[in-house]
């Protein structure tokens, strides 16, 4: 009993260990994670075809399997400290010791965290964690107590000689300094826990610990997360656009209450990233580099991308994952250089034919060369609605690029363009099943009334948004109950690369009944009713909805 009570108690002390590496880097400036570190040099570590093994089994859960993996190897660790630290006790501080030099040695790795971040974080773990563990052996130990009391001449001293040889009085004494995390002052020789059977000192120590572990990683993650989004608004002032674009046109959204507004405001806006933590980036020295198939390669700090913000653009941002009638879509309006300029400035060679925009996480998405020529919106963008882009939308520097999926073309966290071929390079979501090209279809969503909804009879707003290619939506339907295709108002067209509201009044009768919608695009095409699933390159079909008339 007293072995399993070990082996938990050590699992729970590697948690709380974890977690106050978490909250301290949460207290430090500009910090990310030890234990994401780690996982990422493991990741490093591991060959690449074992990687292409994880990525083809867990697809973009990849990076999660590896963490919940690493979460039981560290606890597997974690309760062998215990079990074996009953017998050695110095097995604990050594073992944490170890567990902190792997966690320190990450962290100096990690361009995110500073030395005295990793080093600080990495101490505070091995010290919380092996005195958590410390005393909680020493309070499941038959006969410790008794040992500990020994320590105190006037008490029980009579009791010394009976003590078991489990856990060494030496220890037991130790335990009465003041390094350890007494939860309660003694109120008398014996302290509130000691007086406790054993089962109940062991549940109630595990359990106040792992409460704790949970609030430390909470706050922790908490605090790093606010500091990843202040540090945009901090450091960034945005420049007025040179070219700046008119306010919404009126006309533009329809008063239809529910329908999704025009421009989705940051705090709405759906995000899709293979990032498990948000990259932090310092934006006063971060460079974008031009690269590859390019005459002139050149390096681009934000400053001077900051001053070379004159464009305004209106564009709707679309995951190729998105369902019909799901959420995964919203419009902004975007300030950037265009893309055009910047590649004008380093010499597009011939040939190249995609350009693949980097993060500084790795991540890749590759487009056409004709995009960023062709006319259509696309541009370095450092604004999003006004504001520093928040650092779960790129900041500071992402790629806007309008028609096309976000995996072939927005890339966030920028650090890298580079002009290269289709033939030469697969980005990220390539070998991953989907399609190098990732034109967006024509969609449309009914976004009121809600599927399943009860409204009365008589007049009813129906009424959603549509969206195409960057050439726009040139007409929406609506069906009921299979009827025919009945023509909706459109709303004035903010962008042609941003999606158009649409408002169907329908004379509602009493009975259930089933709406559909439709767009058509810039040629007057109307969206298939064919139904495919988003893999490889984006779902098609009507968006259908029941709802109950009474
Ligand atoms: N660095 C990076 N950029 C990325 C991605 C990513 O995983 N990493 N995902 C892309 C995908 S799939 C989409 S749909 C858009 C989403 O942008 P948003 O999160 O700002 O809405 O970002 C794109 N840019
Ligand atoms: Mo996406």
């Amino acid at each position: 009993m007293t072995r399993v009570r070990a082996g938990i108690a050590g699992v729970v002390a590697v948690m709380f260990a974890v977690a106050t590496t978490e909250f301290v880097l949460g207290l430090l400036p500009g910090a990310g994670s030890l234990f994401i570190a780690v996982g990422d040099v493991v990741i490093e570590a591991t060959p690449g075809p074992v990687v292409q093994v994880a990525i083809d089994a867990f697809g973009s859960a990849n990076r999660l399997v590896l963490l919940v993996s690493m979460t039981i190897v560290m606890a597997a660790a974690g309760a062998v400290i215990g079990v074996l630290g009953l017998r050695r006790p110095v097995v604990v501080p050594v073992g944490f010791a170890a567990f902190g030099v792997a966690g320190a040695l990450a962290g100096l790795g990690d361009v995110a965290i500073t030395t005295t971040s990793a080093l600080l974080a990495a101490a505070a773990g091995v010290v919380a964690g092996a005195a958590v563990l410390h005393r909680i052996l020493q309070l499941i130990t038959p006969g410790t107590m008794r040992e500990t009391a020994t320590s105190v001449p006037a008490t029980a001293a009579n009791n010394g000689g009976q003590s078991s040889t489990w856990y060494p009085s030496s220890v037991a004494i130790v335990d009465r300094s003041p390094a350890t995390s007494d939860p309660a002052p003694d109120t008398s020789d014996r302290s509130w826990d000691e007086a406790m059977p054993t089962r109940r000192r062991f549940l109630t120590w595990t359990a106040a610990t792992a409460g704790a572990a949970g609030v430390l990683l909470a706050t922790g993650r908490f605090l790093q997360d606010r500091a990843a989004a202040s540090v945009a608004r901090v450091t960034t002032a945005l420049p007025s656009p040179s070219r700046p674009l008119p306010p919404p046109p009126a006309g533009a959204s329809l008063d239809v209450e529910g329908i999704s507004p025009l421009l989705t405001p940051n705090d709405d806006f759906y995000r899709i990233d293979t990032a498990f933590s948000i990259p932090r980036i310092n934006a006063d020295t971060h460079r974008i580099r031009i690269t590859g198939m390019v005459d002139q390669p050149f390096e681009i700090s934000f400053a001077e991308l900051l001053d070379l913000a004159d464009t305004e653009v209106d564009v709707t941002l679309s995951c190729v994952s998105n369902q019909v009638g799901g959420d995964l879509i919203g419009t902004a309006r975007w300030l950037g250089v265009p893309l055009a300029d910047i590649l004008d400035r380093a010499g597009v060679q011939a040939g190249a034919d995609q350009i693949v925009g980097r993060s500084v996480d790795g991540w890749t998405g590759g487009f056409p060369v004709e995009a960023a020529f062709d006319g259509r919106p696309a541009i370095i963008a450092v604004g999003m609605n006004g504001e520093p882009l928040p650092a779960r939308h790129g900041f500071p520097v992402r790629l806007v690029i309008a028609g096309l999926y976000g995996y072939v073309s927005d890339t966030k966290w920028l650090s890298e363009i580079e002009l290269t071929t289709f033939d030469a390079f697969d980005a990220y979501w390539v070998p991953r099943g989907w399609s190098a090209e990732g034109p967006i279809k024509i969609q449309s969503r009914i976004d009121v009334p809600r599927d399943g909804a009860s409204v009365d009879a008589g007049t009813v707003a129906v009424a959603g948004v549509a969206w195409s290619d960057e050439r726009g939506v040139s007409a929406v339907e609506v069906s009921i109950d299979d009827g025919p295709w009945e023509p909706a108002e459109l709303a004035d067209e903010l962008a042609s690369s941003a999606w158009r509201q649409w408002l169907y009044r329908w004379e509602a009768t009493a009975g259930d009944h089933v709406l559909r919608v439709r767009a058509s695009d810039a040629d007057g095409q109307p969206q298939t009713a064919d139904v495919s699933a988003p893999a490889p390159d984006g779902a098609t079909g009507h968006h259908t909805i029941r709802v109950s008339v009474t």
